[in-house]
């Protein structure tokens, strides 16, 4: 049998029958879900509509396993050297909504390069993305599956060695631009509902061959003129800028959300962008995946999430599927304070270990991850509903809704003024307990004994 016939009527995914169902807590059947229940009410809203989750392209049909010492190890037919490039693609886009459809879970996202093989020049690679958005249109309309969001992948190929945008360049710059002029209106083909910038590679290798004014200069441009091809198509759903601290390049420029923000403020751009944040690259910045999501949705800066985990003993993207509750339901915590996503959603940009090569292990990493975002969902609403985070909170800081605290804002109180209240009334503010681990304990309280 060769590999496009393997992917016939039994499908590729022929182990798994049927949609991955709900069976409850008590199921020992690896292959369905504990806790996720799409139509489960949290808060009033269905568990489906909070989470939102979507499968990437990328990592689970357009890799095979390879890691920088071996080569690929994944059981994936569609990947075969000797197939046909537009056939292979077919295969993929097949084995890809045929795990969508049976993972049940309402999204996908994608790479212009994970969809559609390149061409011998631009021209050609449009045209192949073109015809596999039209077969995916239509799979789409079959499976009910739809496209939380699309990007370009500007850091694959040797000619972005250097950067896209921010690349010295200039050509290179027209390059990028036409891509992502093509992958924006193939997301906004789909029905897209956001659209995500993720700079691998603008940053630097060294600083001493490095302008990095001018580089953010162009990468601000850039940024700009997606802005106008947006409005110009008539593309409504949000921009989304990925952070990461680095690699491939030594340094990227949208290294955190506060280092994005900060830059969208310089060029003006503050209204047009939001973040969409991993949680393997708040922790290679150094930050917790809670931190980063806190600093967006205190800034109003949220878009979307990849759910993913780094290995506390290694110092890269390992992209993980997540396993943590604790460290979900502070983020959801979050999320719901907010009002949730919005048109966001939880993208599994997630890839398996390299000894996992079945394909049914793909089934378990997605089950797995979707049922830990689950109950981290509950325990998150749990949160909100206890109220006693909040409460210490308002508590902690009620001191501002004085008269003192309302003068100092409202810019009545001077520096001279505050000195004269320091020594007149001769305060001497006593310090006060931050009560951590007593709070740590109430976020215990309530993930251990919430039902
Ligand atoms: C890589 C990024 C990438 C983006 C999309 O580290 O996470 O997968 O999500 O280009
Ligand atoms: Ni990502
Ligand atoms: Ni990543």
């Amino acid at each position: 049998m060769n590999a496009v016939q393997s992917g016939g009527n039994e499908g590729f995914f022929a182990e798994v029958p049927e949609p991955v169902p709900y069976a409850g807590s008590g199921s020992p059947d690896g292959l369905a879900y504990r806790v996720y229940d799409p139509e489960r009410l949290v808060g009033g809203e269905r568990m489906e509509d909070h989470l939102r989750i979507a499968v990437c392209y990328w990592h689970s049909f357009a890799w095979a396993g390879s890691d920088v010492f071996g080569a690929g190890t994944f059981d994936r037919p569609w990947l075969a050297a000797d197939l046909d490039p537009m056939e292979a693609a077919h295969a993929k886009q097949d084995a890809a909504f045929e795990f969508f459809e049976k993972l049940g879970t309402p999204f996908f996202t994608f790479h212009d390069a994970d969809m559609a093989p390149a061409g011998r020049d631009f021209a050609e690679s449009r045209s192949n993305l073109e015809r596999m958005v039209e077969r995916a249109a239509a799979k789409m309309a079959q499976t009910g599956v739809r496209l939380l969001w699309g990007t370009a992948n500007l850091f694959s190929h040797p000619r972005y060695a250097a950067g896209a945008a921010t690349n010295p360049d200039p050509e290179v710059f027209a390059y990028a631009a036409a891509q992502v002029c093509a992958a924006l209106d193939a997301t906004h083909r789909l029905g897209g509902e956001n659209y995500v910038l993720w700079g691998g590679r603008e940053g630097y290798e060294t600083l001493l061959n490095t302008r990095m004014r001018q580089e953010k200069d162009q990468l601000a441009r850039f940024l700009e003129l997606v802005v106008e091809h947006k409005r110009d198509i008539g593309f409504t759903g949000p921009l989304l800028i990925e952070p990461k601290p680095q690699e491939p390049t030594k340094h990227e420029y949208d290294y955190d959300t506060a280092t994005v923000h900060g830059f969208l403020q310089r060029y003006g751009l503050q209204d047009e962008f939001k973040v969409n944040i991993e949680g393997n690259h708040a922790t290679l910045a150094g930050h917790s995946f809670h931190h980063e999501v806190a600093y967006a949705v205190e800034h109003g800066l949220l878009g979307s999430i990849d759910a993913n985990r780094g290995d506390p003993q290694n110092g890269w993207d390992t992209d993980q599927f997540p396993t943590s509750v604790e460290e979900l339901s502070l983020v959801l915590f979050e999320i719901l304070r907010t009002g949730g996503l919005g048109s966001g959603g939880f993208n599994f940009d997630t890839k398996l270990r390299r000894q996992s090569m079945d394909r049914i292990d793909l089934f378990h990493g997605h089950v797995g991850g979707v049922d830990t975002l689950a109950r981290a969902l509950l325990a998150a609403q749990a949160l909100i509903d206890d109220g006693a985070l909040e409460r210490a909170r308002a508590d902690r800081y009620a001191g501002w809704d004085s008269e003192l605290g309302r003068s100092i804002h409202g810019g009545q109180a001077s520096l001279s003024e505050l000195a004269r209240l320091a020594s007149d009334e001769a305060i001497d503010p006593p310090p006060s307990s931050g009560r951590q681990e007593h709070l740590e304990n109430e976020v215990n309280r309530v993930l251990w004994f919430e039902r």
